[in-house]
């Protein structure tokens, strides 16, 4: 069990204790619980097992047997008991927006709510509107979040697939009759939803692999499987296929699954124009073709390239939109990659609404070997996030500057921010005088998402009009799979953050990704810089870079692009060369 999985099911526990009516401490000892297993920086379940949870602040032993028995047992009897005292569909109401614990309880007791369809008849039907704490609006909200909820019903964030991928990746590649496993498409692209995993092995043994494929302990049900392939369902509904190849076939599969469908038309194309068919087995001689080249020996995907007289390809950049004119003409961009980071701006503490604090979040940044760490804890108008004021924020500065005293020797700097919000005339909620005294200033918007799109991007384009605003943060304010992008003008955006100086963030964590990669291209033809900001929220969140260098590398972004690759001697400049205009 994952530590993800464990932190949802005292996440559960507390809703479902709440909608029992219990303890309100019993509920947020759990809740408590979920946070801190969801952000404790070492490997949490792995001291579950051993029983050595002792010690760490706000985990009762009650939890921590809990803990143990999960770790141990991959279950939880306590849970399930609990569980099995309401129906099943009880759970899909969590994910709807704009529906929290209190609500859903006061649905499922008055109305006998227990389901997204029971919810929307009873909105629809104007029942819900009826209950205390509900309105007409209330009720609109949640019928707009279920719509979007069904929209993408089958999809997946990275977040959400990332450690069942490494984990059946590994289960396969120890496998004995395994000689290579590899995931293939839209993950292996980098895209910010996945519909499924596709998984390719080599073996002489198929049928074994597929046997093992099948039951693996991930499994919820099988869906299809024969000789050479194999879907099955994981854990939340979410397929995973497996193909079995031999080496020989390892690359021409490798290529075909990784996809996109577009990129392998394409290719298809390049290899009919040189009288050789191609498809997921082989590159074979079209037999009718005259003059038809001689196929040279491919062993693996770079070989597969290079018969098509093209450069290696990176999966992310394989959607057809001119990587492979590029990988022709010898330029393709040497992608950005988790080495090249040196720091991490737009990070969050316990001043606002962060899990860690100062000391916490600067010793995680240095224990990744960062060597600069940029703190931008929310301003005062972000009351619901506990934003700081100006004399909150004057004492955090500091902080700052009593800890970088300690730091200096180890060449490891905290940069002052904020992560100051814009209001909906486009002002800011600092004034520039407390903004001069910080090293940086993330400007975002937080509230008023309904706005024309004329009104909107003139309101964000006002904001970073601030010589003070060093970046604009998440540009549209999407949170993938639960709440669409407001309405902005993105190209004028660009056009205005190009014309001020200001960089624009690509948020790292696998809710936003956001500016979204399909942007990428432009702002950097305009000399648009990009930070790749984590936005953390405890000391885990800062290992959300993973997500932003995938959508970077999506966005064809190198390290020169991306100022928090600049070590610190180099990157304070940039912090300071639009107010230096
Ligand atoms: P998704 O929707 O997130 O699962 O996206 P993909 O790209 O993973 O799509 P999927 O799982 O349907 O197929 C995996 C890859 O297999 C896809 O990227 C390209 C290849 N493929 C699938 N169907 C076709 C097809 O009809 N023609 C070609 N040329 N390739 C295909
Ligand atoms: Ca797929
Ligand atoms: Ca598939
Ligand atoms: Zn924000």
């Amino acid at each position: 069990m994952t530590r993800e999985d464990a932190a949802t099911i005292f996440e559960r526990i507390a809703t479902l204790l709440e909608m029992q009516g219990e303890n309100p401490f019993k509920v947020r000892a759990y809740r408590t619980g979920a946070e801190i297993v969801e952000s404790f920086s070492g490997d949490i379940m792995q001291l579950a097992a051993e029983n050595q949870l002792a010690g760490i602040k706000g985990l009762g032993e009650a939890l921590r047997d809990k803990l143990h028995e999960m770790a141990t047992t991959g279950k939880l009897e306590f849970y399930d008991k609990l569980k099995a005292e309401f129906p099943d569909t009880i759970f899909e109401l969590f994910d709807v927006s704009g529906l929290g614990p209190k609500k859903i309880a006061a649905l499922h007791a008055e109305l006998g709510v227990s389901s997204i369809a029971d919810l929307k008849r009873a909105c629809e039907s104007g029942t819900a509107a009826k209950l205390s704490g509900f309105g007409a609006k209330t009720v609109e909200k949640i019928l707009e979040s279920i719509a979007f909820r069904e929209q993408h019903a089958s999809e997946f964030r990275q977040d959400q697939v990332h450690g069942l991928v490494q984990e059946i990746l590994e289960a396969l590649r120890e496998h004995p009759n395994v000689s290579q496993a590899e995931i293939c498409g839209s993950f292996r692209r980098g895209k910010e939803t996945v519909h499924d995993l596709d998984f390719l092995v080599s073996t002489r043994q198929p049928e074994k692999v597929i046997d093992f494929f099948v039951n693996l302990p991930v499994v919820v049900d099988v869906i299809a499987k024969g000789p050479t392939k194999a879907s099955i369902h994981a854990t939340h509904g979410l397929q995973c296929d497996l193909r079995a190849v031999t080496s020989k076939e390892f690359p021409f599969a490798l290529m075909y699954f990784t996809g996109s469908k577009e990129h392998n038309v394409a290719i298809r194309q390049r290899a009919l124009a040189r009288g050789w068919s191609l498809n997921e087995y082989a590159l074979t001689p079209v037999p009718e073709h005259a003059g038809a080249a001689v196929i040279p020996p491919v062993h693996d995907e770079a070989e597969l390239y290079r018969a098509l007289d093209l450069d290696f390809i990176d999966p992310e950049l394989r959607e057809n939109t001119g990587e492979i004119d590029a990988a022709e003409d010898g330029k393709l961009p040497r992608l950005v990659q988790l080495e090249n980071l040196r720091g991490v701006f737009h990070n969050h503490t316990t001043a606002s609404d962060g899990g860690g604090t100062l000391r916490e979040m600067a010793e995680a940044a240095h224990d990744l070997g960062f060597q600069y760490l940029g703190i931008a804890d929310h301003s005062k108008a972000s009351f619901q996030a506990n934003g700081l004021d100006e004399k909150r924020l004057l004492v955090q500065i500091e902080e700052i500057q009593e800890l970088n005293a300690e730091y200096a020797e180890e060449g490891f700097r905290i940069f002052t921010g904020s992560e100051v919000d814009i209001l909906k005339d486009g002002s800011l909620d600092f004034s520039d005088e407390i903004m001069a005294r910080l090293d940086y200033v993330v400007a975002s918007v937080h509230n008023v998402f309904n706005l024309p799109e004329a009104e909107m991007t003139k309101r964000i384009i006002k904001a970073i009009e601030n010589p003070h605003v060093t970046m604009l943060g998440h540009l549209t304010g999407r949170l993938l799979l639960q709440r669409p992008a407001y309405q902005v003008n993105v190209a004028a955006v660009i056009e205005a953050a190009a014309e001020t100086g200001t960089i624009i963030e690509l948020n790292a964590s696998a809710w936003r990704l956001d500016m979204d990669w399909r942007w990428w291209k432009l702002a950097k033809e305009k000399g648009v810089k990009c930070s790749i900001n984590p936005d953390a929220h405890s000391t885990r969140g800062l290992e959300d870079v993973i997500y932003g260098i995938k959508a970077a590398r999506k966005g064809w972004l190198t390290r020169k692009d991306i100022i928090n690759c600049l070590p610190l001697a180099e990157v304070e400049k940039v912090l300071q060369a639009k107010r230096a205009r």
